[in-house]
């Protein structure tokens, strides 16, 4: 690749996360998202390990910080710094109980993939190379991580095993990461929208966003009903099944769940704890993801609504992601890249461009709104790291230089439309700023 060009990306890169630093931590975007994310904090980490290693780390125990007793890690962290206006739903609007060691900052009650095991474990890896004062940090950090990463794990596959497959569930679509995937349509088409709700409370994102880009009204009423519900319910996770409109078993956050305990098998042999444990764990996601959510018919994993026991018809790019895990089957690897390669998502070597968030076939493929057409440079870099697990090398090395690419030619927004590749959603985005030092490195 060009030099100038990955030089300029670099310096442009590092720049971005420069700028979207807030005294202990990022915030993803400076306007559209003014707090901490939980697994943008993750993403973040594997770009400032190459800049800035200190700071990946302040971020990642910014977030810890805040978990719960349970073990959750919210996946929003609210600066008490910024006004309850500059983002809704707000600490008000979540109002989660008071715990013992609860910090001075808010939070929700959701949660968000877990990739923070994984961003540790490439965080202590690259601290060698910045010098032995680094080492030495790393090697503290990581041992303060290491039990609250075992319980976030504990927790998800613990309590969250709603279906009792091993799996573990989401409870609201912010959950995944993916917001308003296809994914969770059919499941969604059953929780109750109070279009009421809008009047009450005002969606600050349409203030700083553009309409079209984003979930529509009806998707946020229905939001806001399923976190009303669980927030009512004490965030309690027992009993679910029976008074929660939305419970899913996500291909993709489960897939990170199993890569998460492969990362902490090589975190628990460096604090001195058993490997083994996380190694089983590991197997048994795998099996289960495997088992559950593969769809025979059509050779694509699909996401699982709990309530129903049925898989979405939905193809999107949360079935690409199984591929991380190593211990896949083969023909299950092989359809995942089938799927890949078809015109539905069309690798690099037909598009030029990474992998849409959904069907490019689907008729309600749509180029604009978020996680329902656009393309996402975290979930590519995901697609990408499995590619290399299962050794499809020549496949990785393309999608690694359309993601540099786009970025490059387009600056780094949060998402970019699939068919011209020109930035949507917030500008100067953290992780894909964070995200192209790592593909740059
Ligand atoms: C988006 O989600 C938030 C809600 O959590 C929002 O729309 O306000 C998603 O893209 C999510 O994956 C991401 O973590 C978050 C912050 O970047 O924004």
């Amino acid at each position: 690749m060009h030099t100038d060009m990955s030089a300029d990306l670099w310096k442009s890169a590092a720049s971005v996360l420069d700028g979207n630093w807030a005294h202990d931590h990022m915030v993803p975007s400076r306007r559209l998202y003014p707090h901490q994310w939980s697994w943008d904090a993750a993403f973040i980490a594997i770009g400032l390990a190459y800049v800035n290693p200190t700071r990946a780390w302040r971020d990642l125990r910014s977030l810890f910080e805040a978990q719960w007793p349970d073990g959750r890690v919210p996946h929003i962290v609210f600066d008490p710094l910024t006004a309850e206006g500059d983002y809704f739903p707000g600490p008000a609007f979540w109002d989660v109980p008071a715990y013992g060691n609860r910090p001075a900052r808010g939070s929700t009650g959701l949660v968000q993939p877990p990739m923070h095991a994984i961003a540790a474990w490439e965080v202590y890896r690259r601290a060698a190379s910045h010098g032995a004062r680094c080492a030495h940090e790393a090697g503290e950090q990581l041992k303060w991580l290491y039990p609250r990463l075992v319980a976030q794990q504990e927790y998800l596959t613990g309590r969250r095993d709603t279906g009792g497959r091993g799996l573990a569930s989401i409870v609201h679509p912010w959950e995944s990461g993916l917001d308003n995937s296809p994914s969770w349509d059919a499941a969604m088409s059953g929780v109750p929208a109070d279009l009421g709700l809008l009047d009450r409370y005002r969606r600050r994102d349409l203030q700083v966003a553009d309409a079209a880009h984003r979930p529509t009204d009806v998707d946020y009423a229905r939001y806001l009903g399923l976190v009303i519900n669980y927030r009512d319910g004490g965030y309690e996770d027992a009993g679910l099944a029976h008074r929660h409109a939305f419970l899913v078993e996500c291909p993709s956050f489960n897939a990170i769940l199993a890569a998460a305990e492969l990362a902490l098998v090589h975190i628990a042999a460096v604090v001195g704890a058993d490997p083994m444990i996380h190694r089983r764990r590991a197997r048994r996601i795998t099996e289960a993801i495997s088992t559950h959510l593969y769809d025979e018919r059509t050779a694509t994993f699909r996401s699982r609504d709990v309530r129903t026991g049925t898989l979405s018809p939905a193809r999107c790019v949360s079935g690409l992601m199984p591929l991380l895990l190593p211990d896949l089957p083969r023909e299950q690897a092989e359809a995942i890249m089938a799927e890949a390669a078809s015109p539905r998502f069309g690798l690099p070597g037909t598009t030029g461009l990474p992998v849409p968030s959904y069907d490019r076939t689907a008729p309600g493929f749509d180029t604009l709104r978020y996680w329902r057409g656009p393309i996402w440079i975290n979930v590519n870099w995901l697609l990408r790291r499995g590619m290399l697990v299962h050794g499809y090398r020549g496949e990785a090395e393309d999608l690694r230089e359309a993601m540099v690419r786009l970025v490059h030619d387009s600056g780094h927004y949060e998402y970019f439309h699939p068919e011209t590749g020109a930035g949507i959603g917030a500008p100067m985005f953290s992780w894909t700023a964070a995200l192209s030092l790592d593909l740059l490195a």
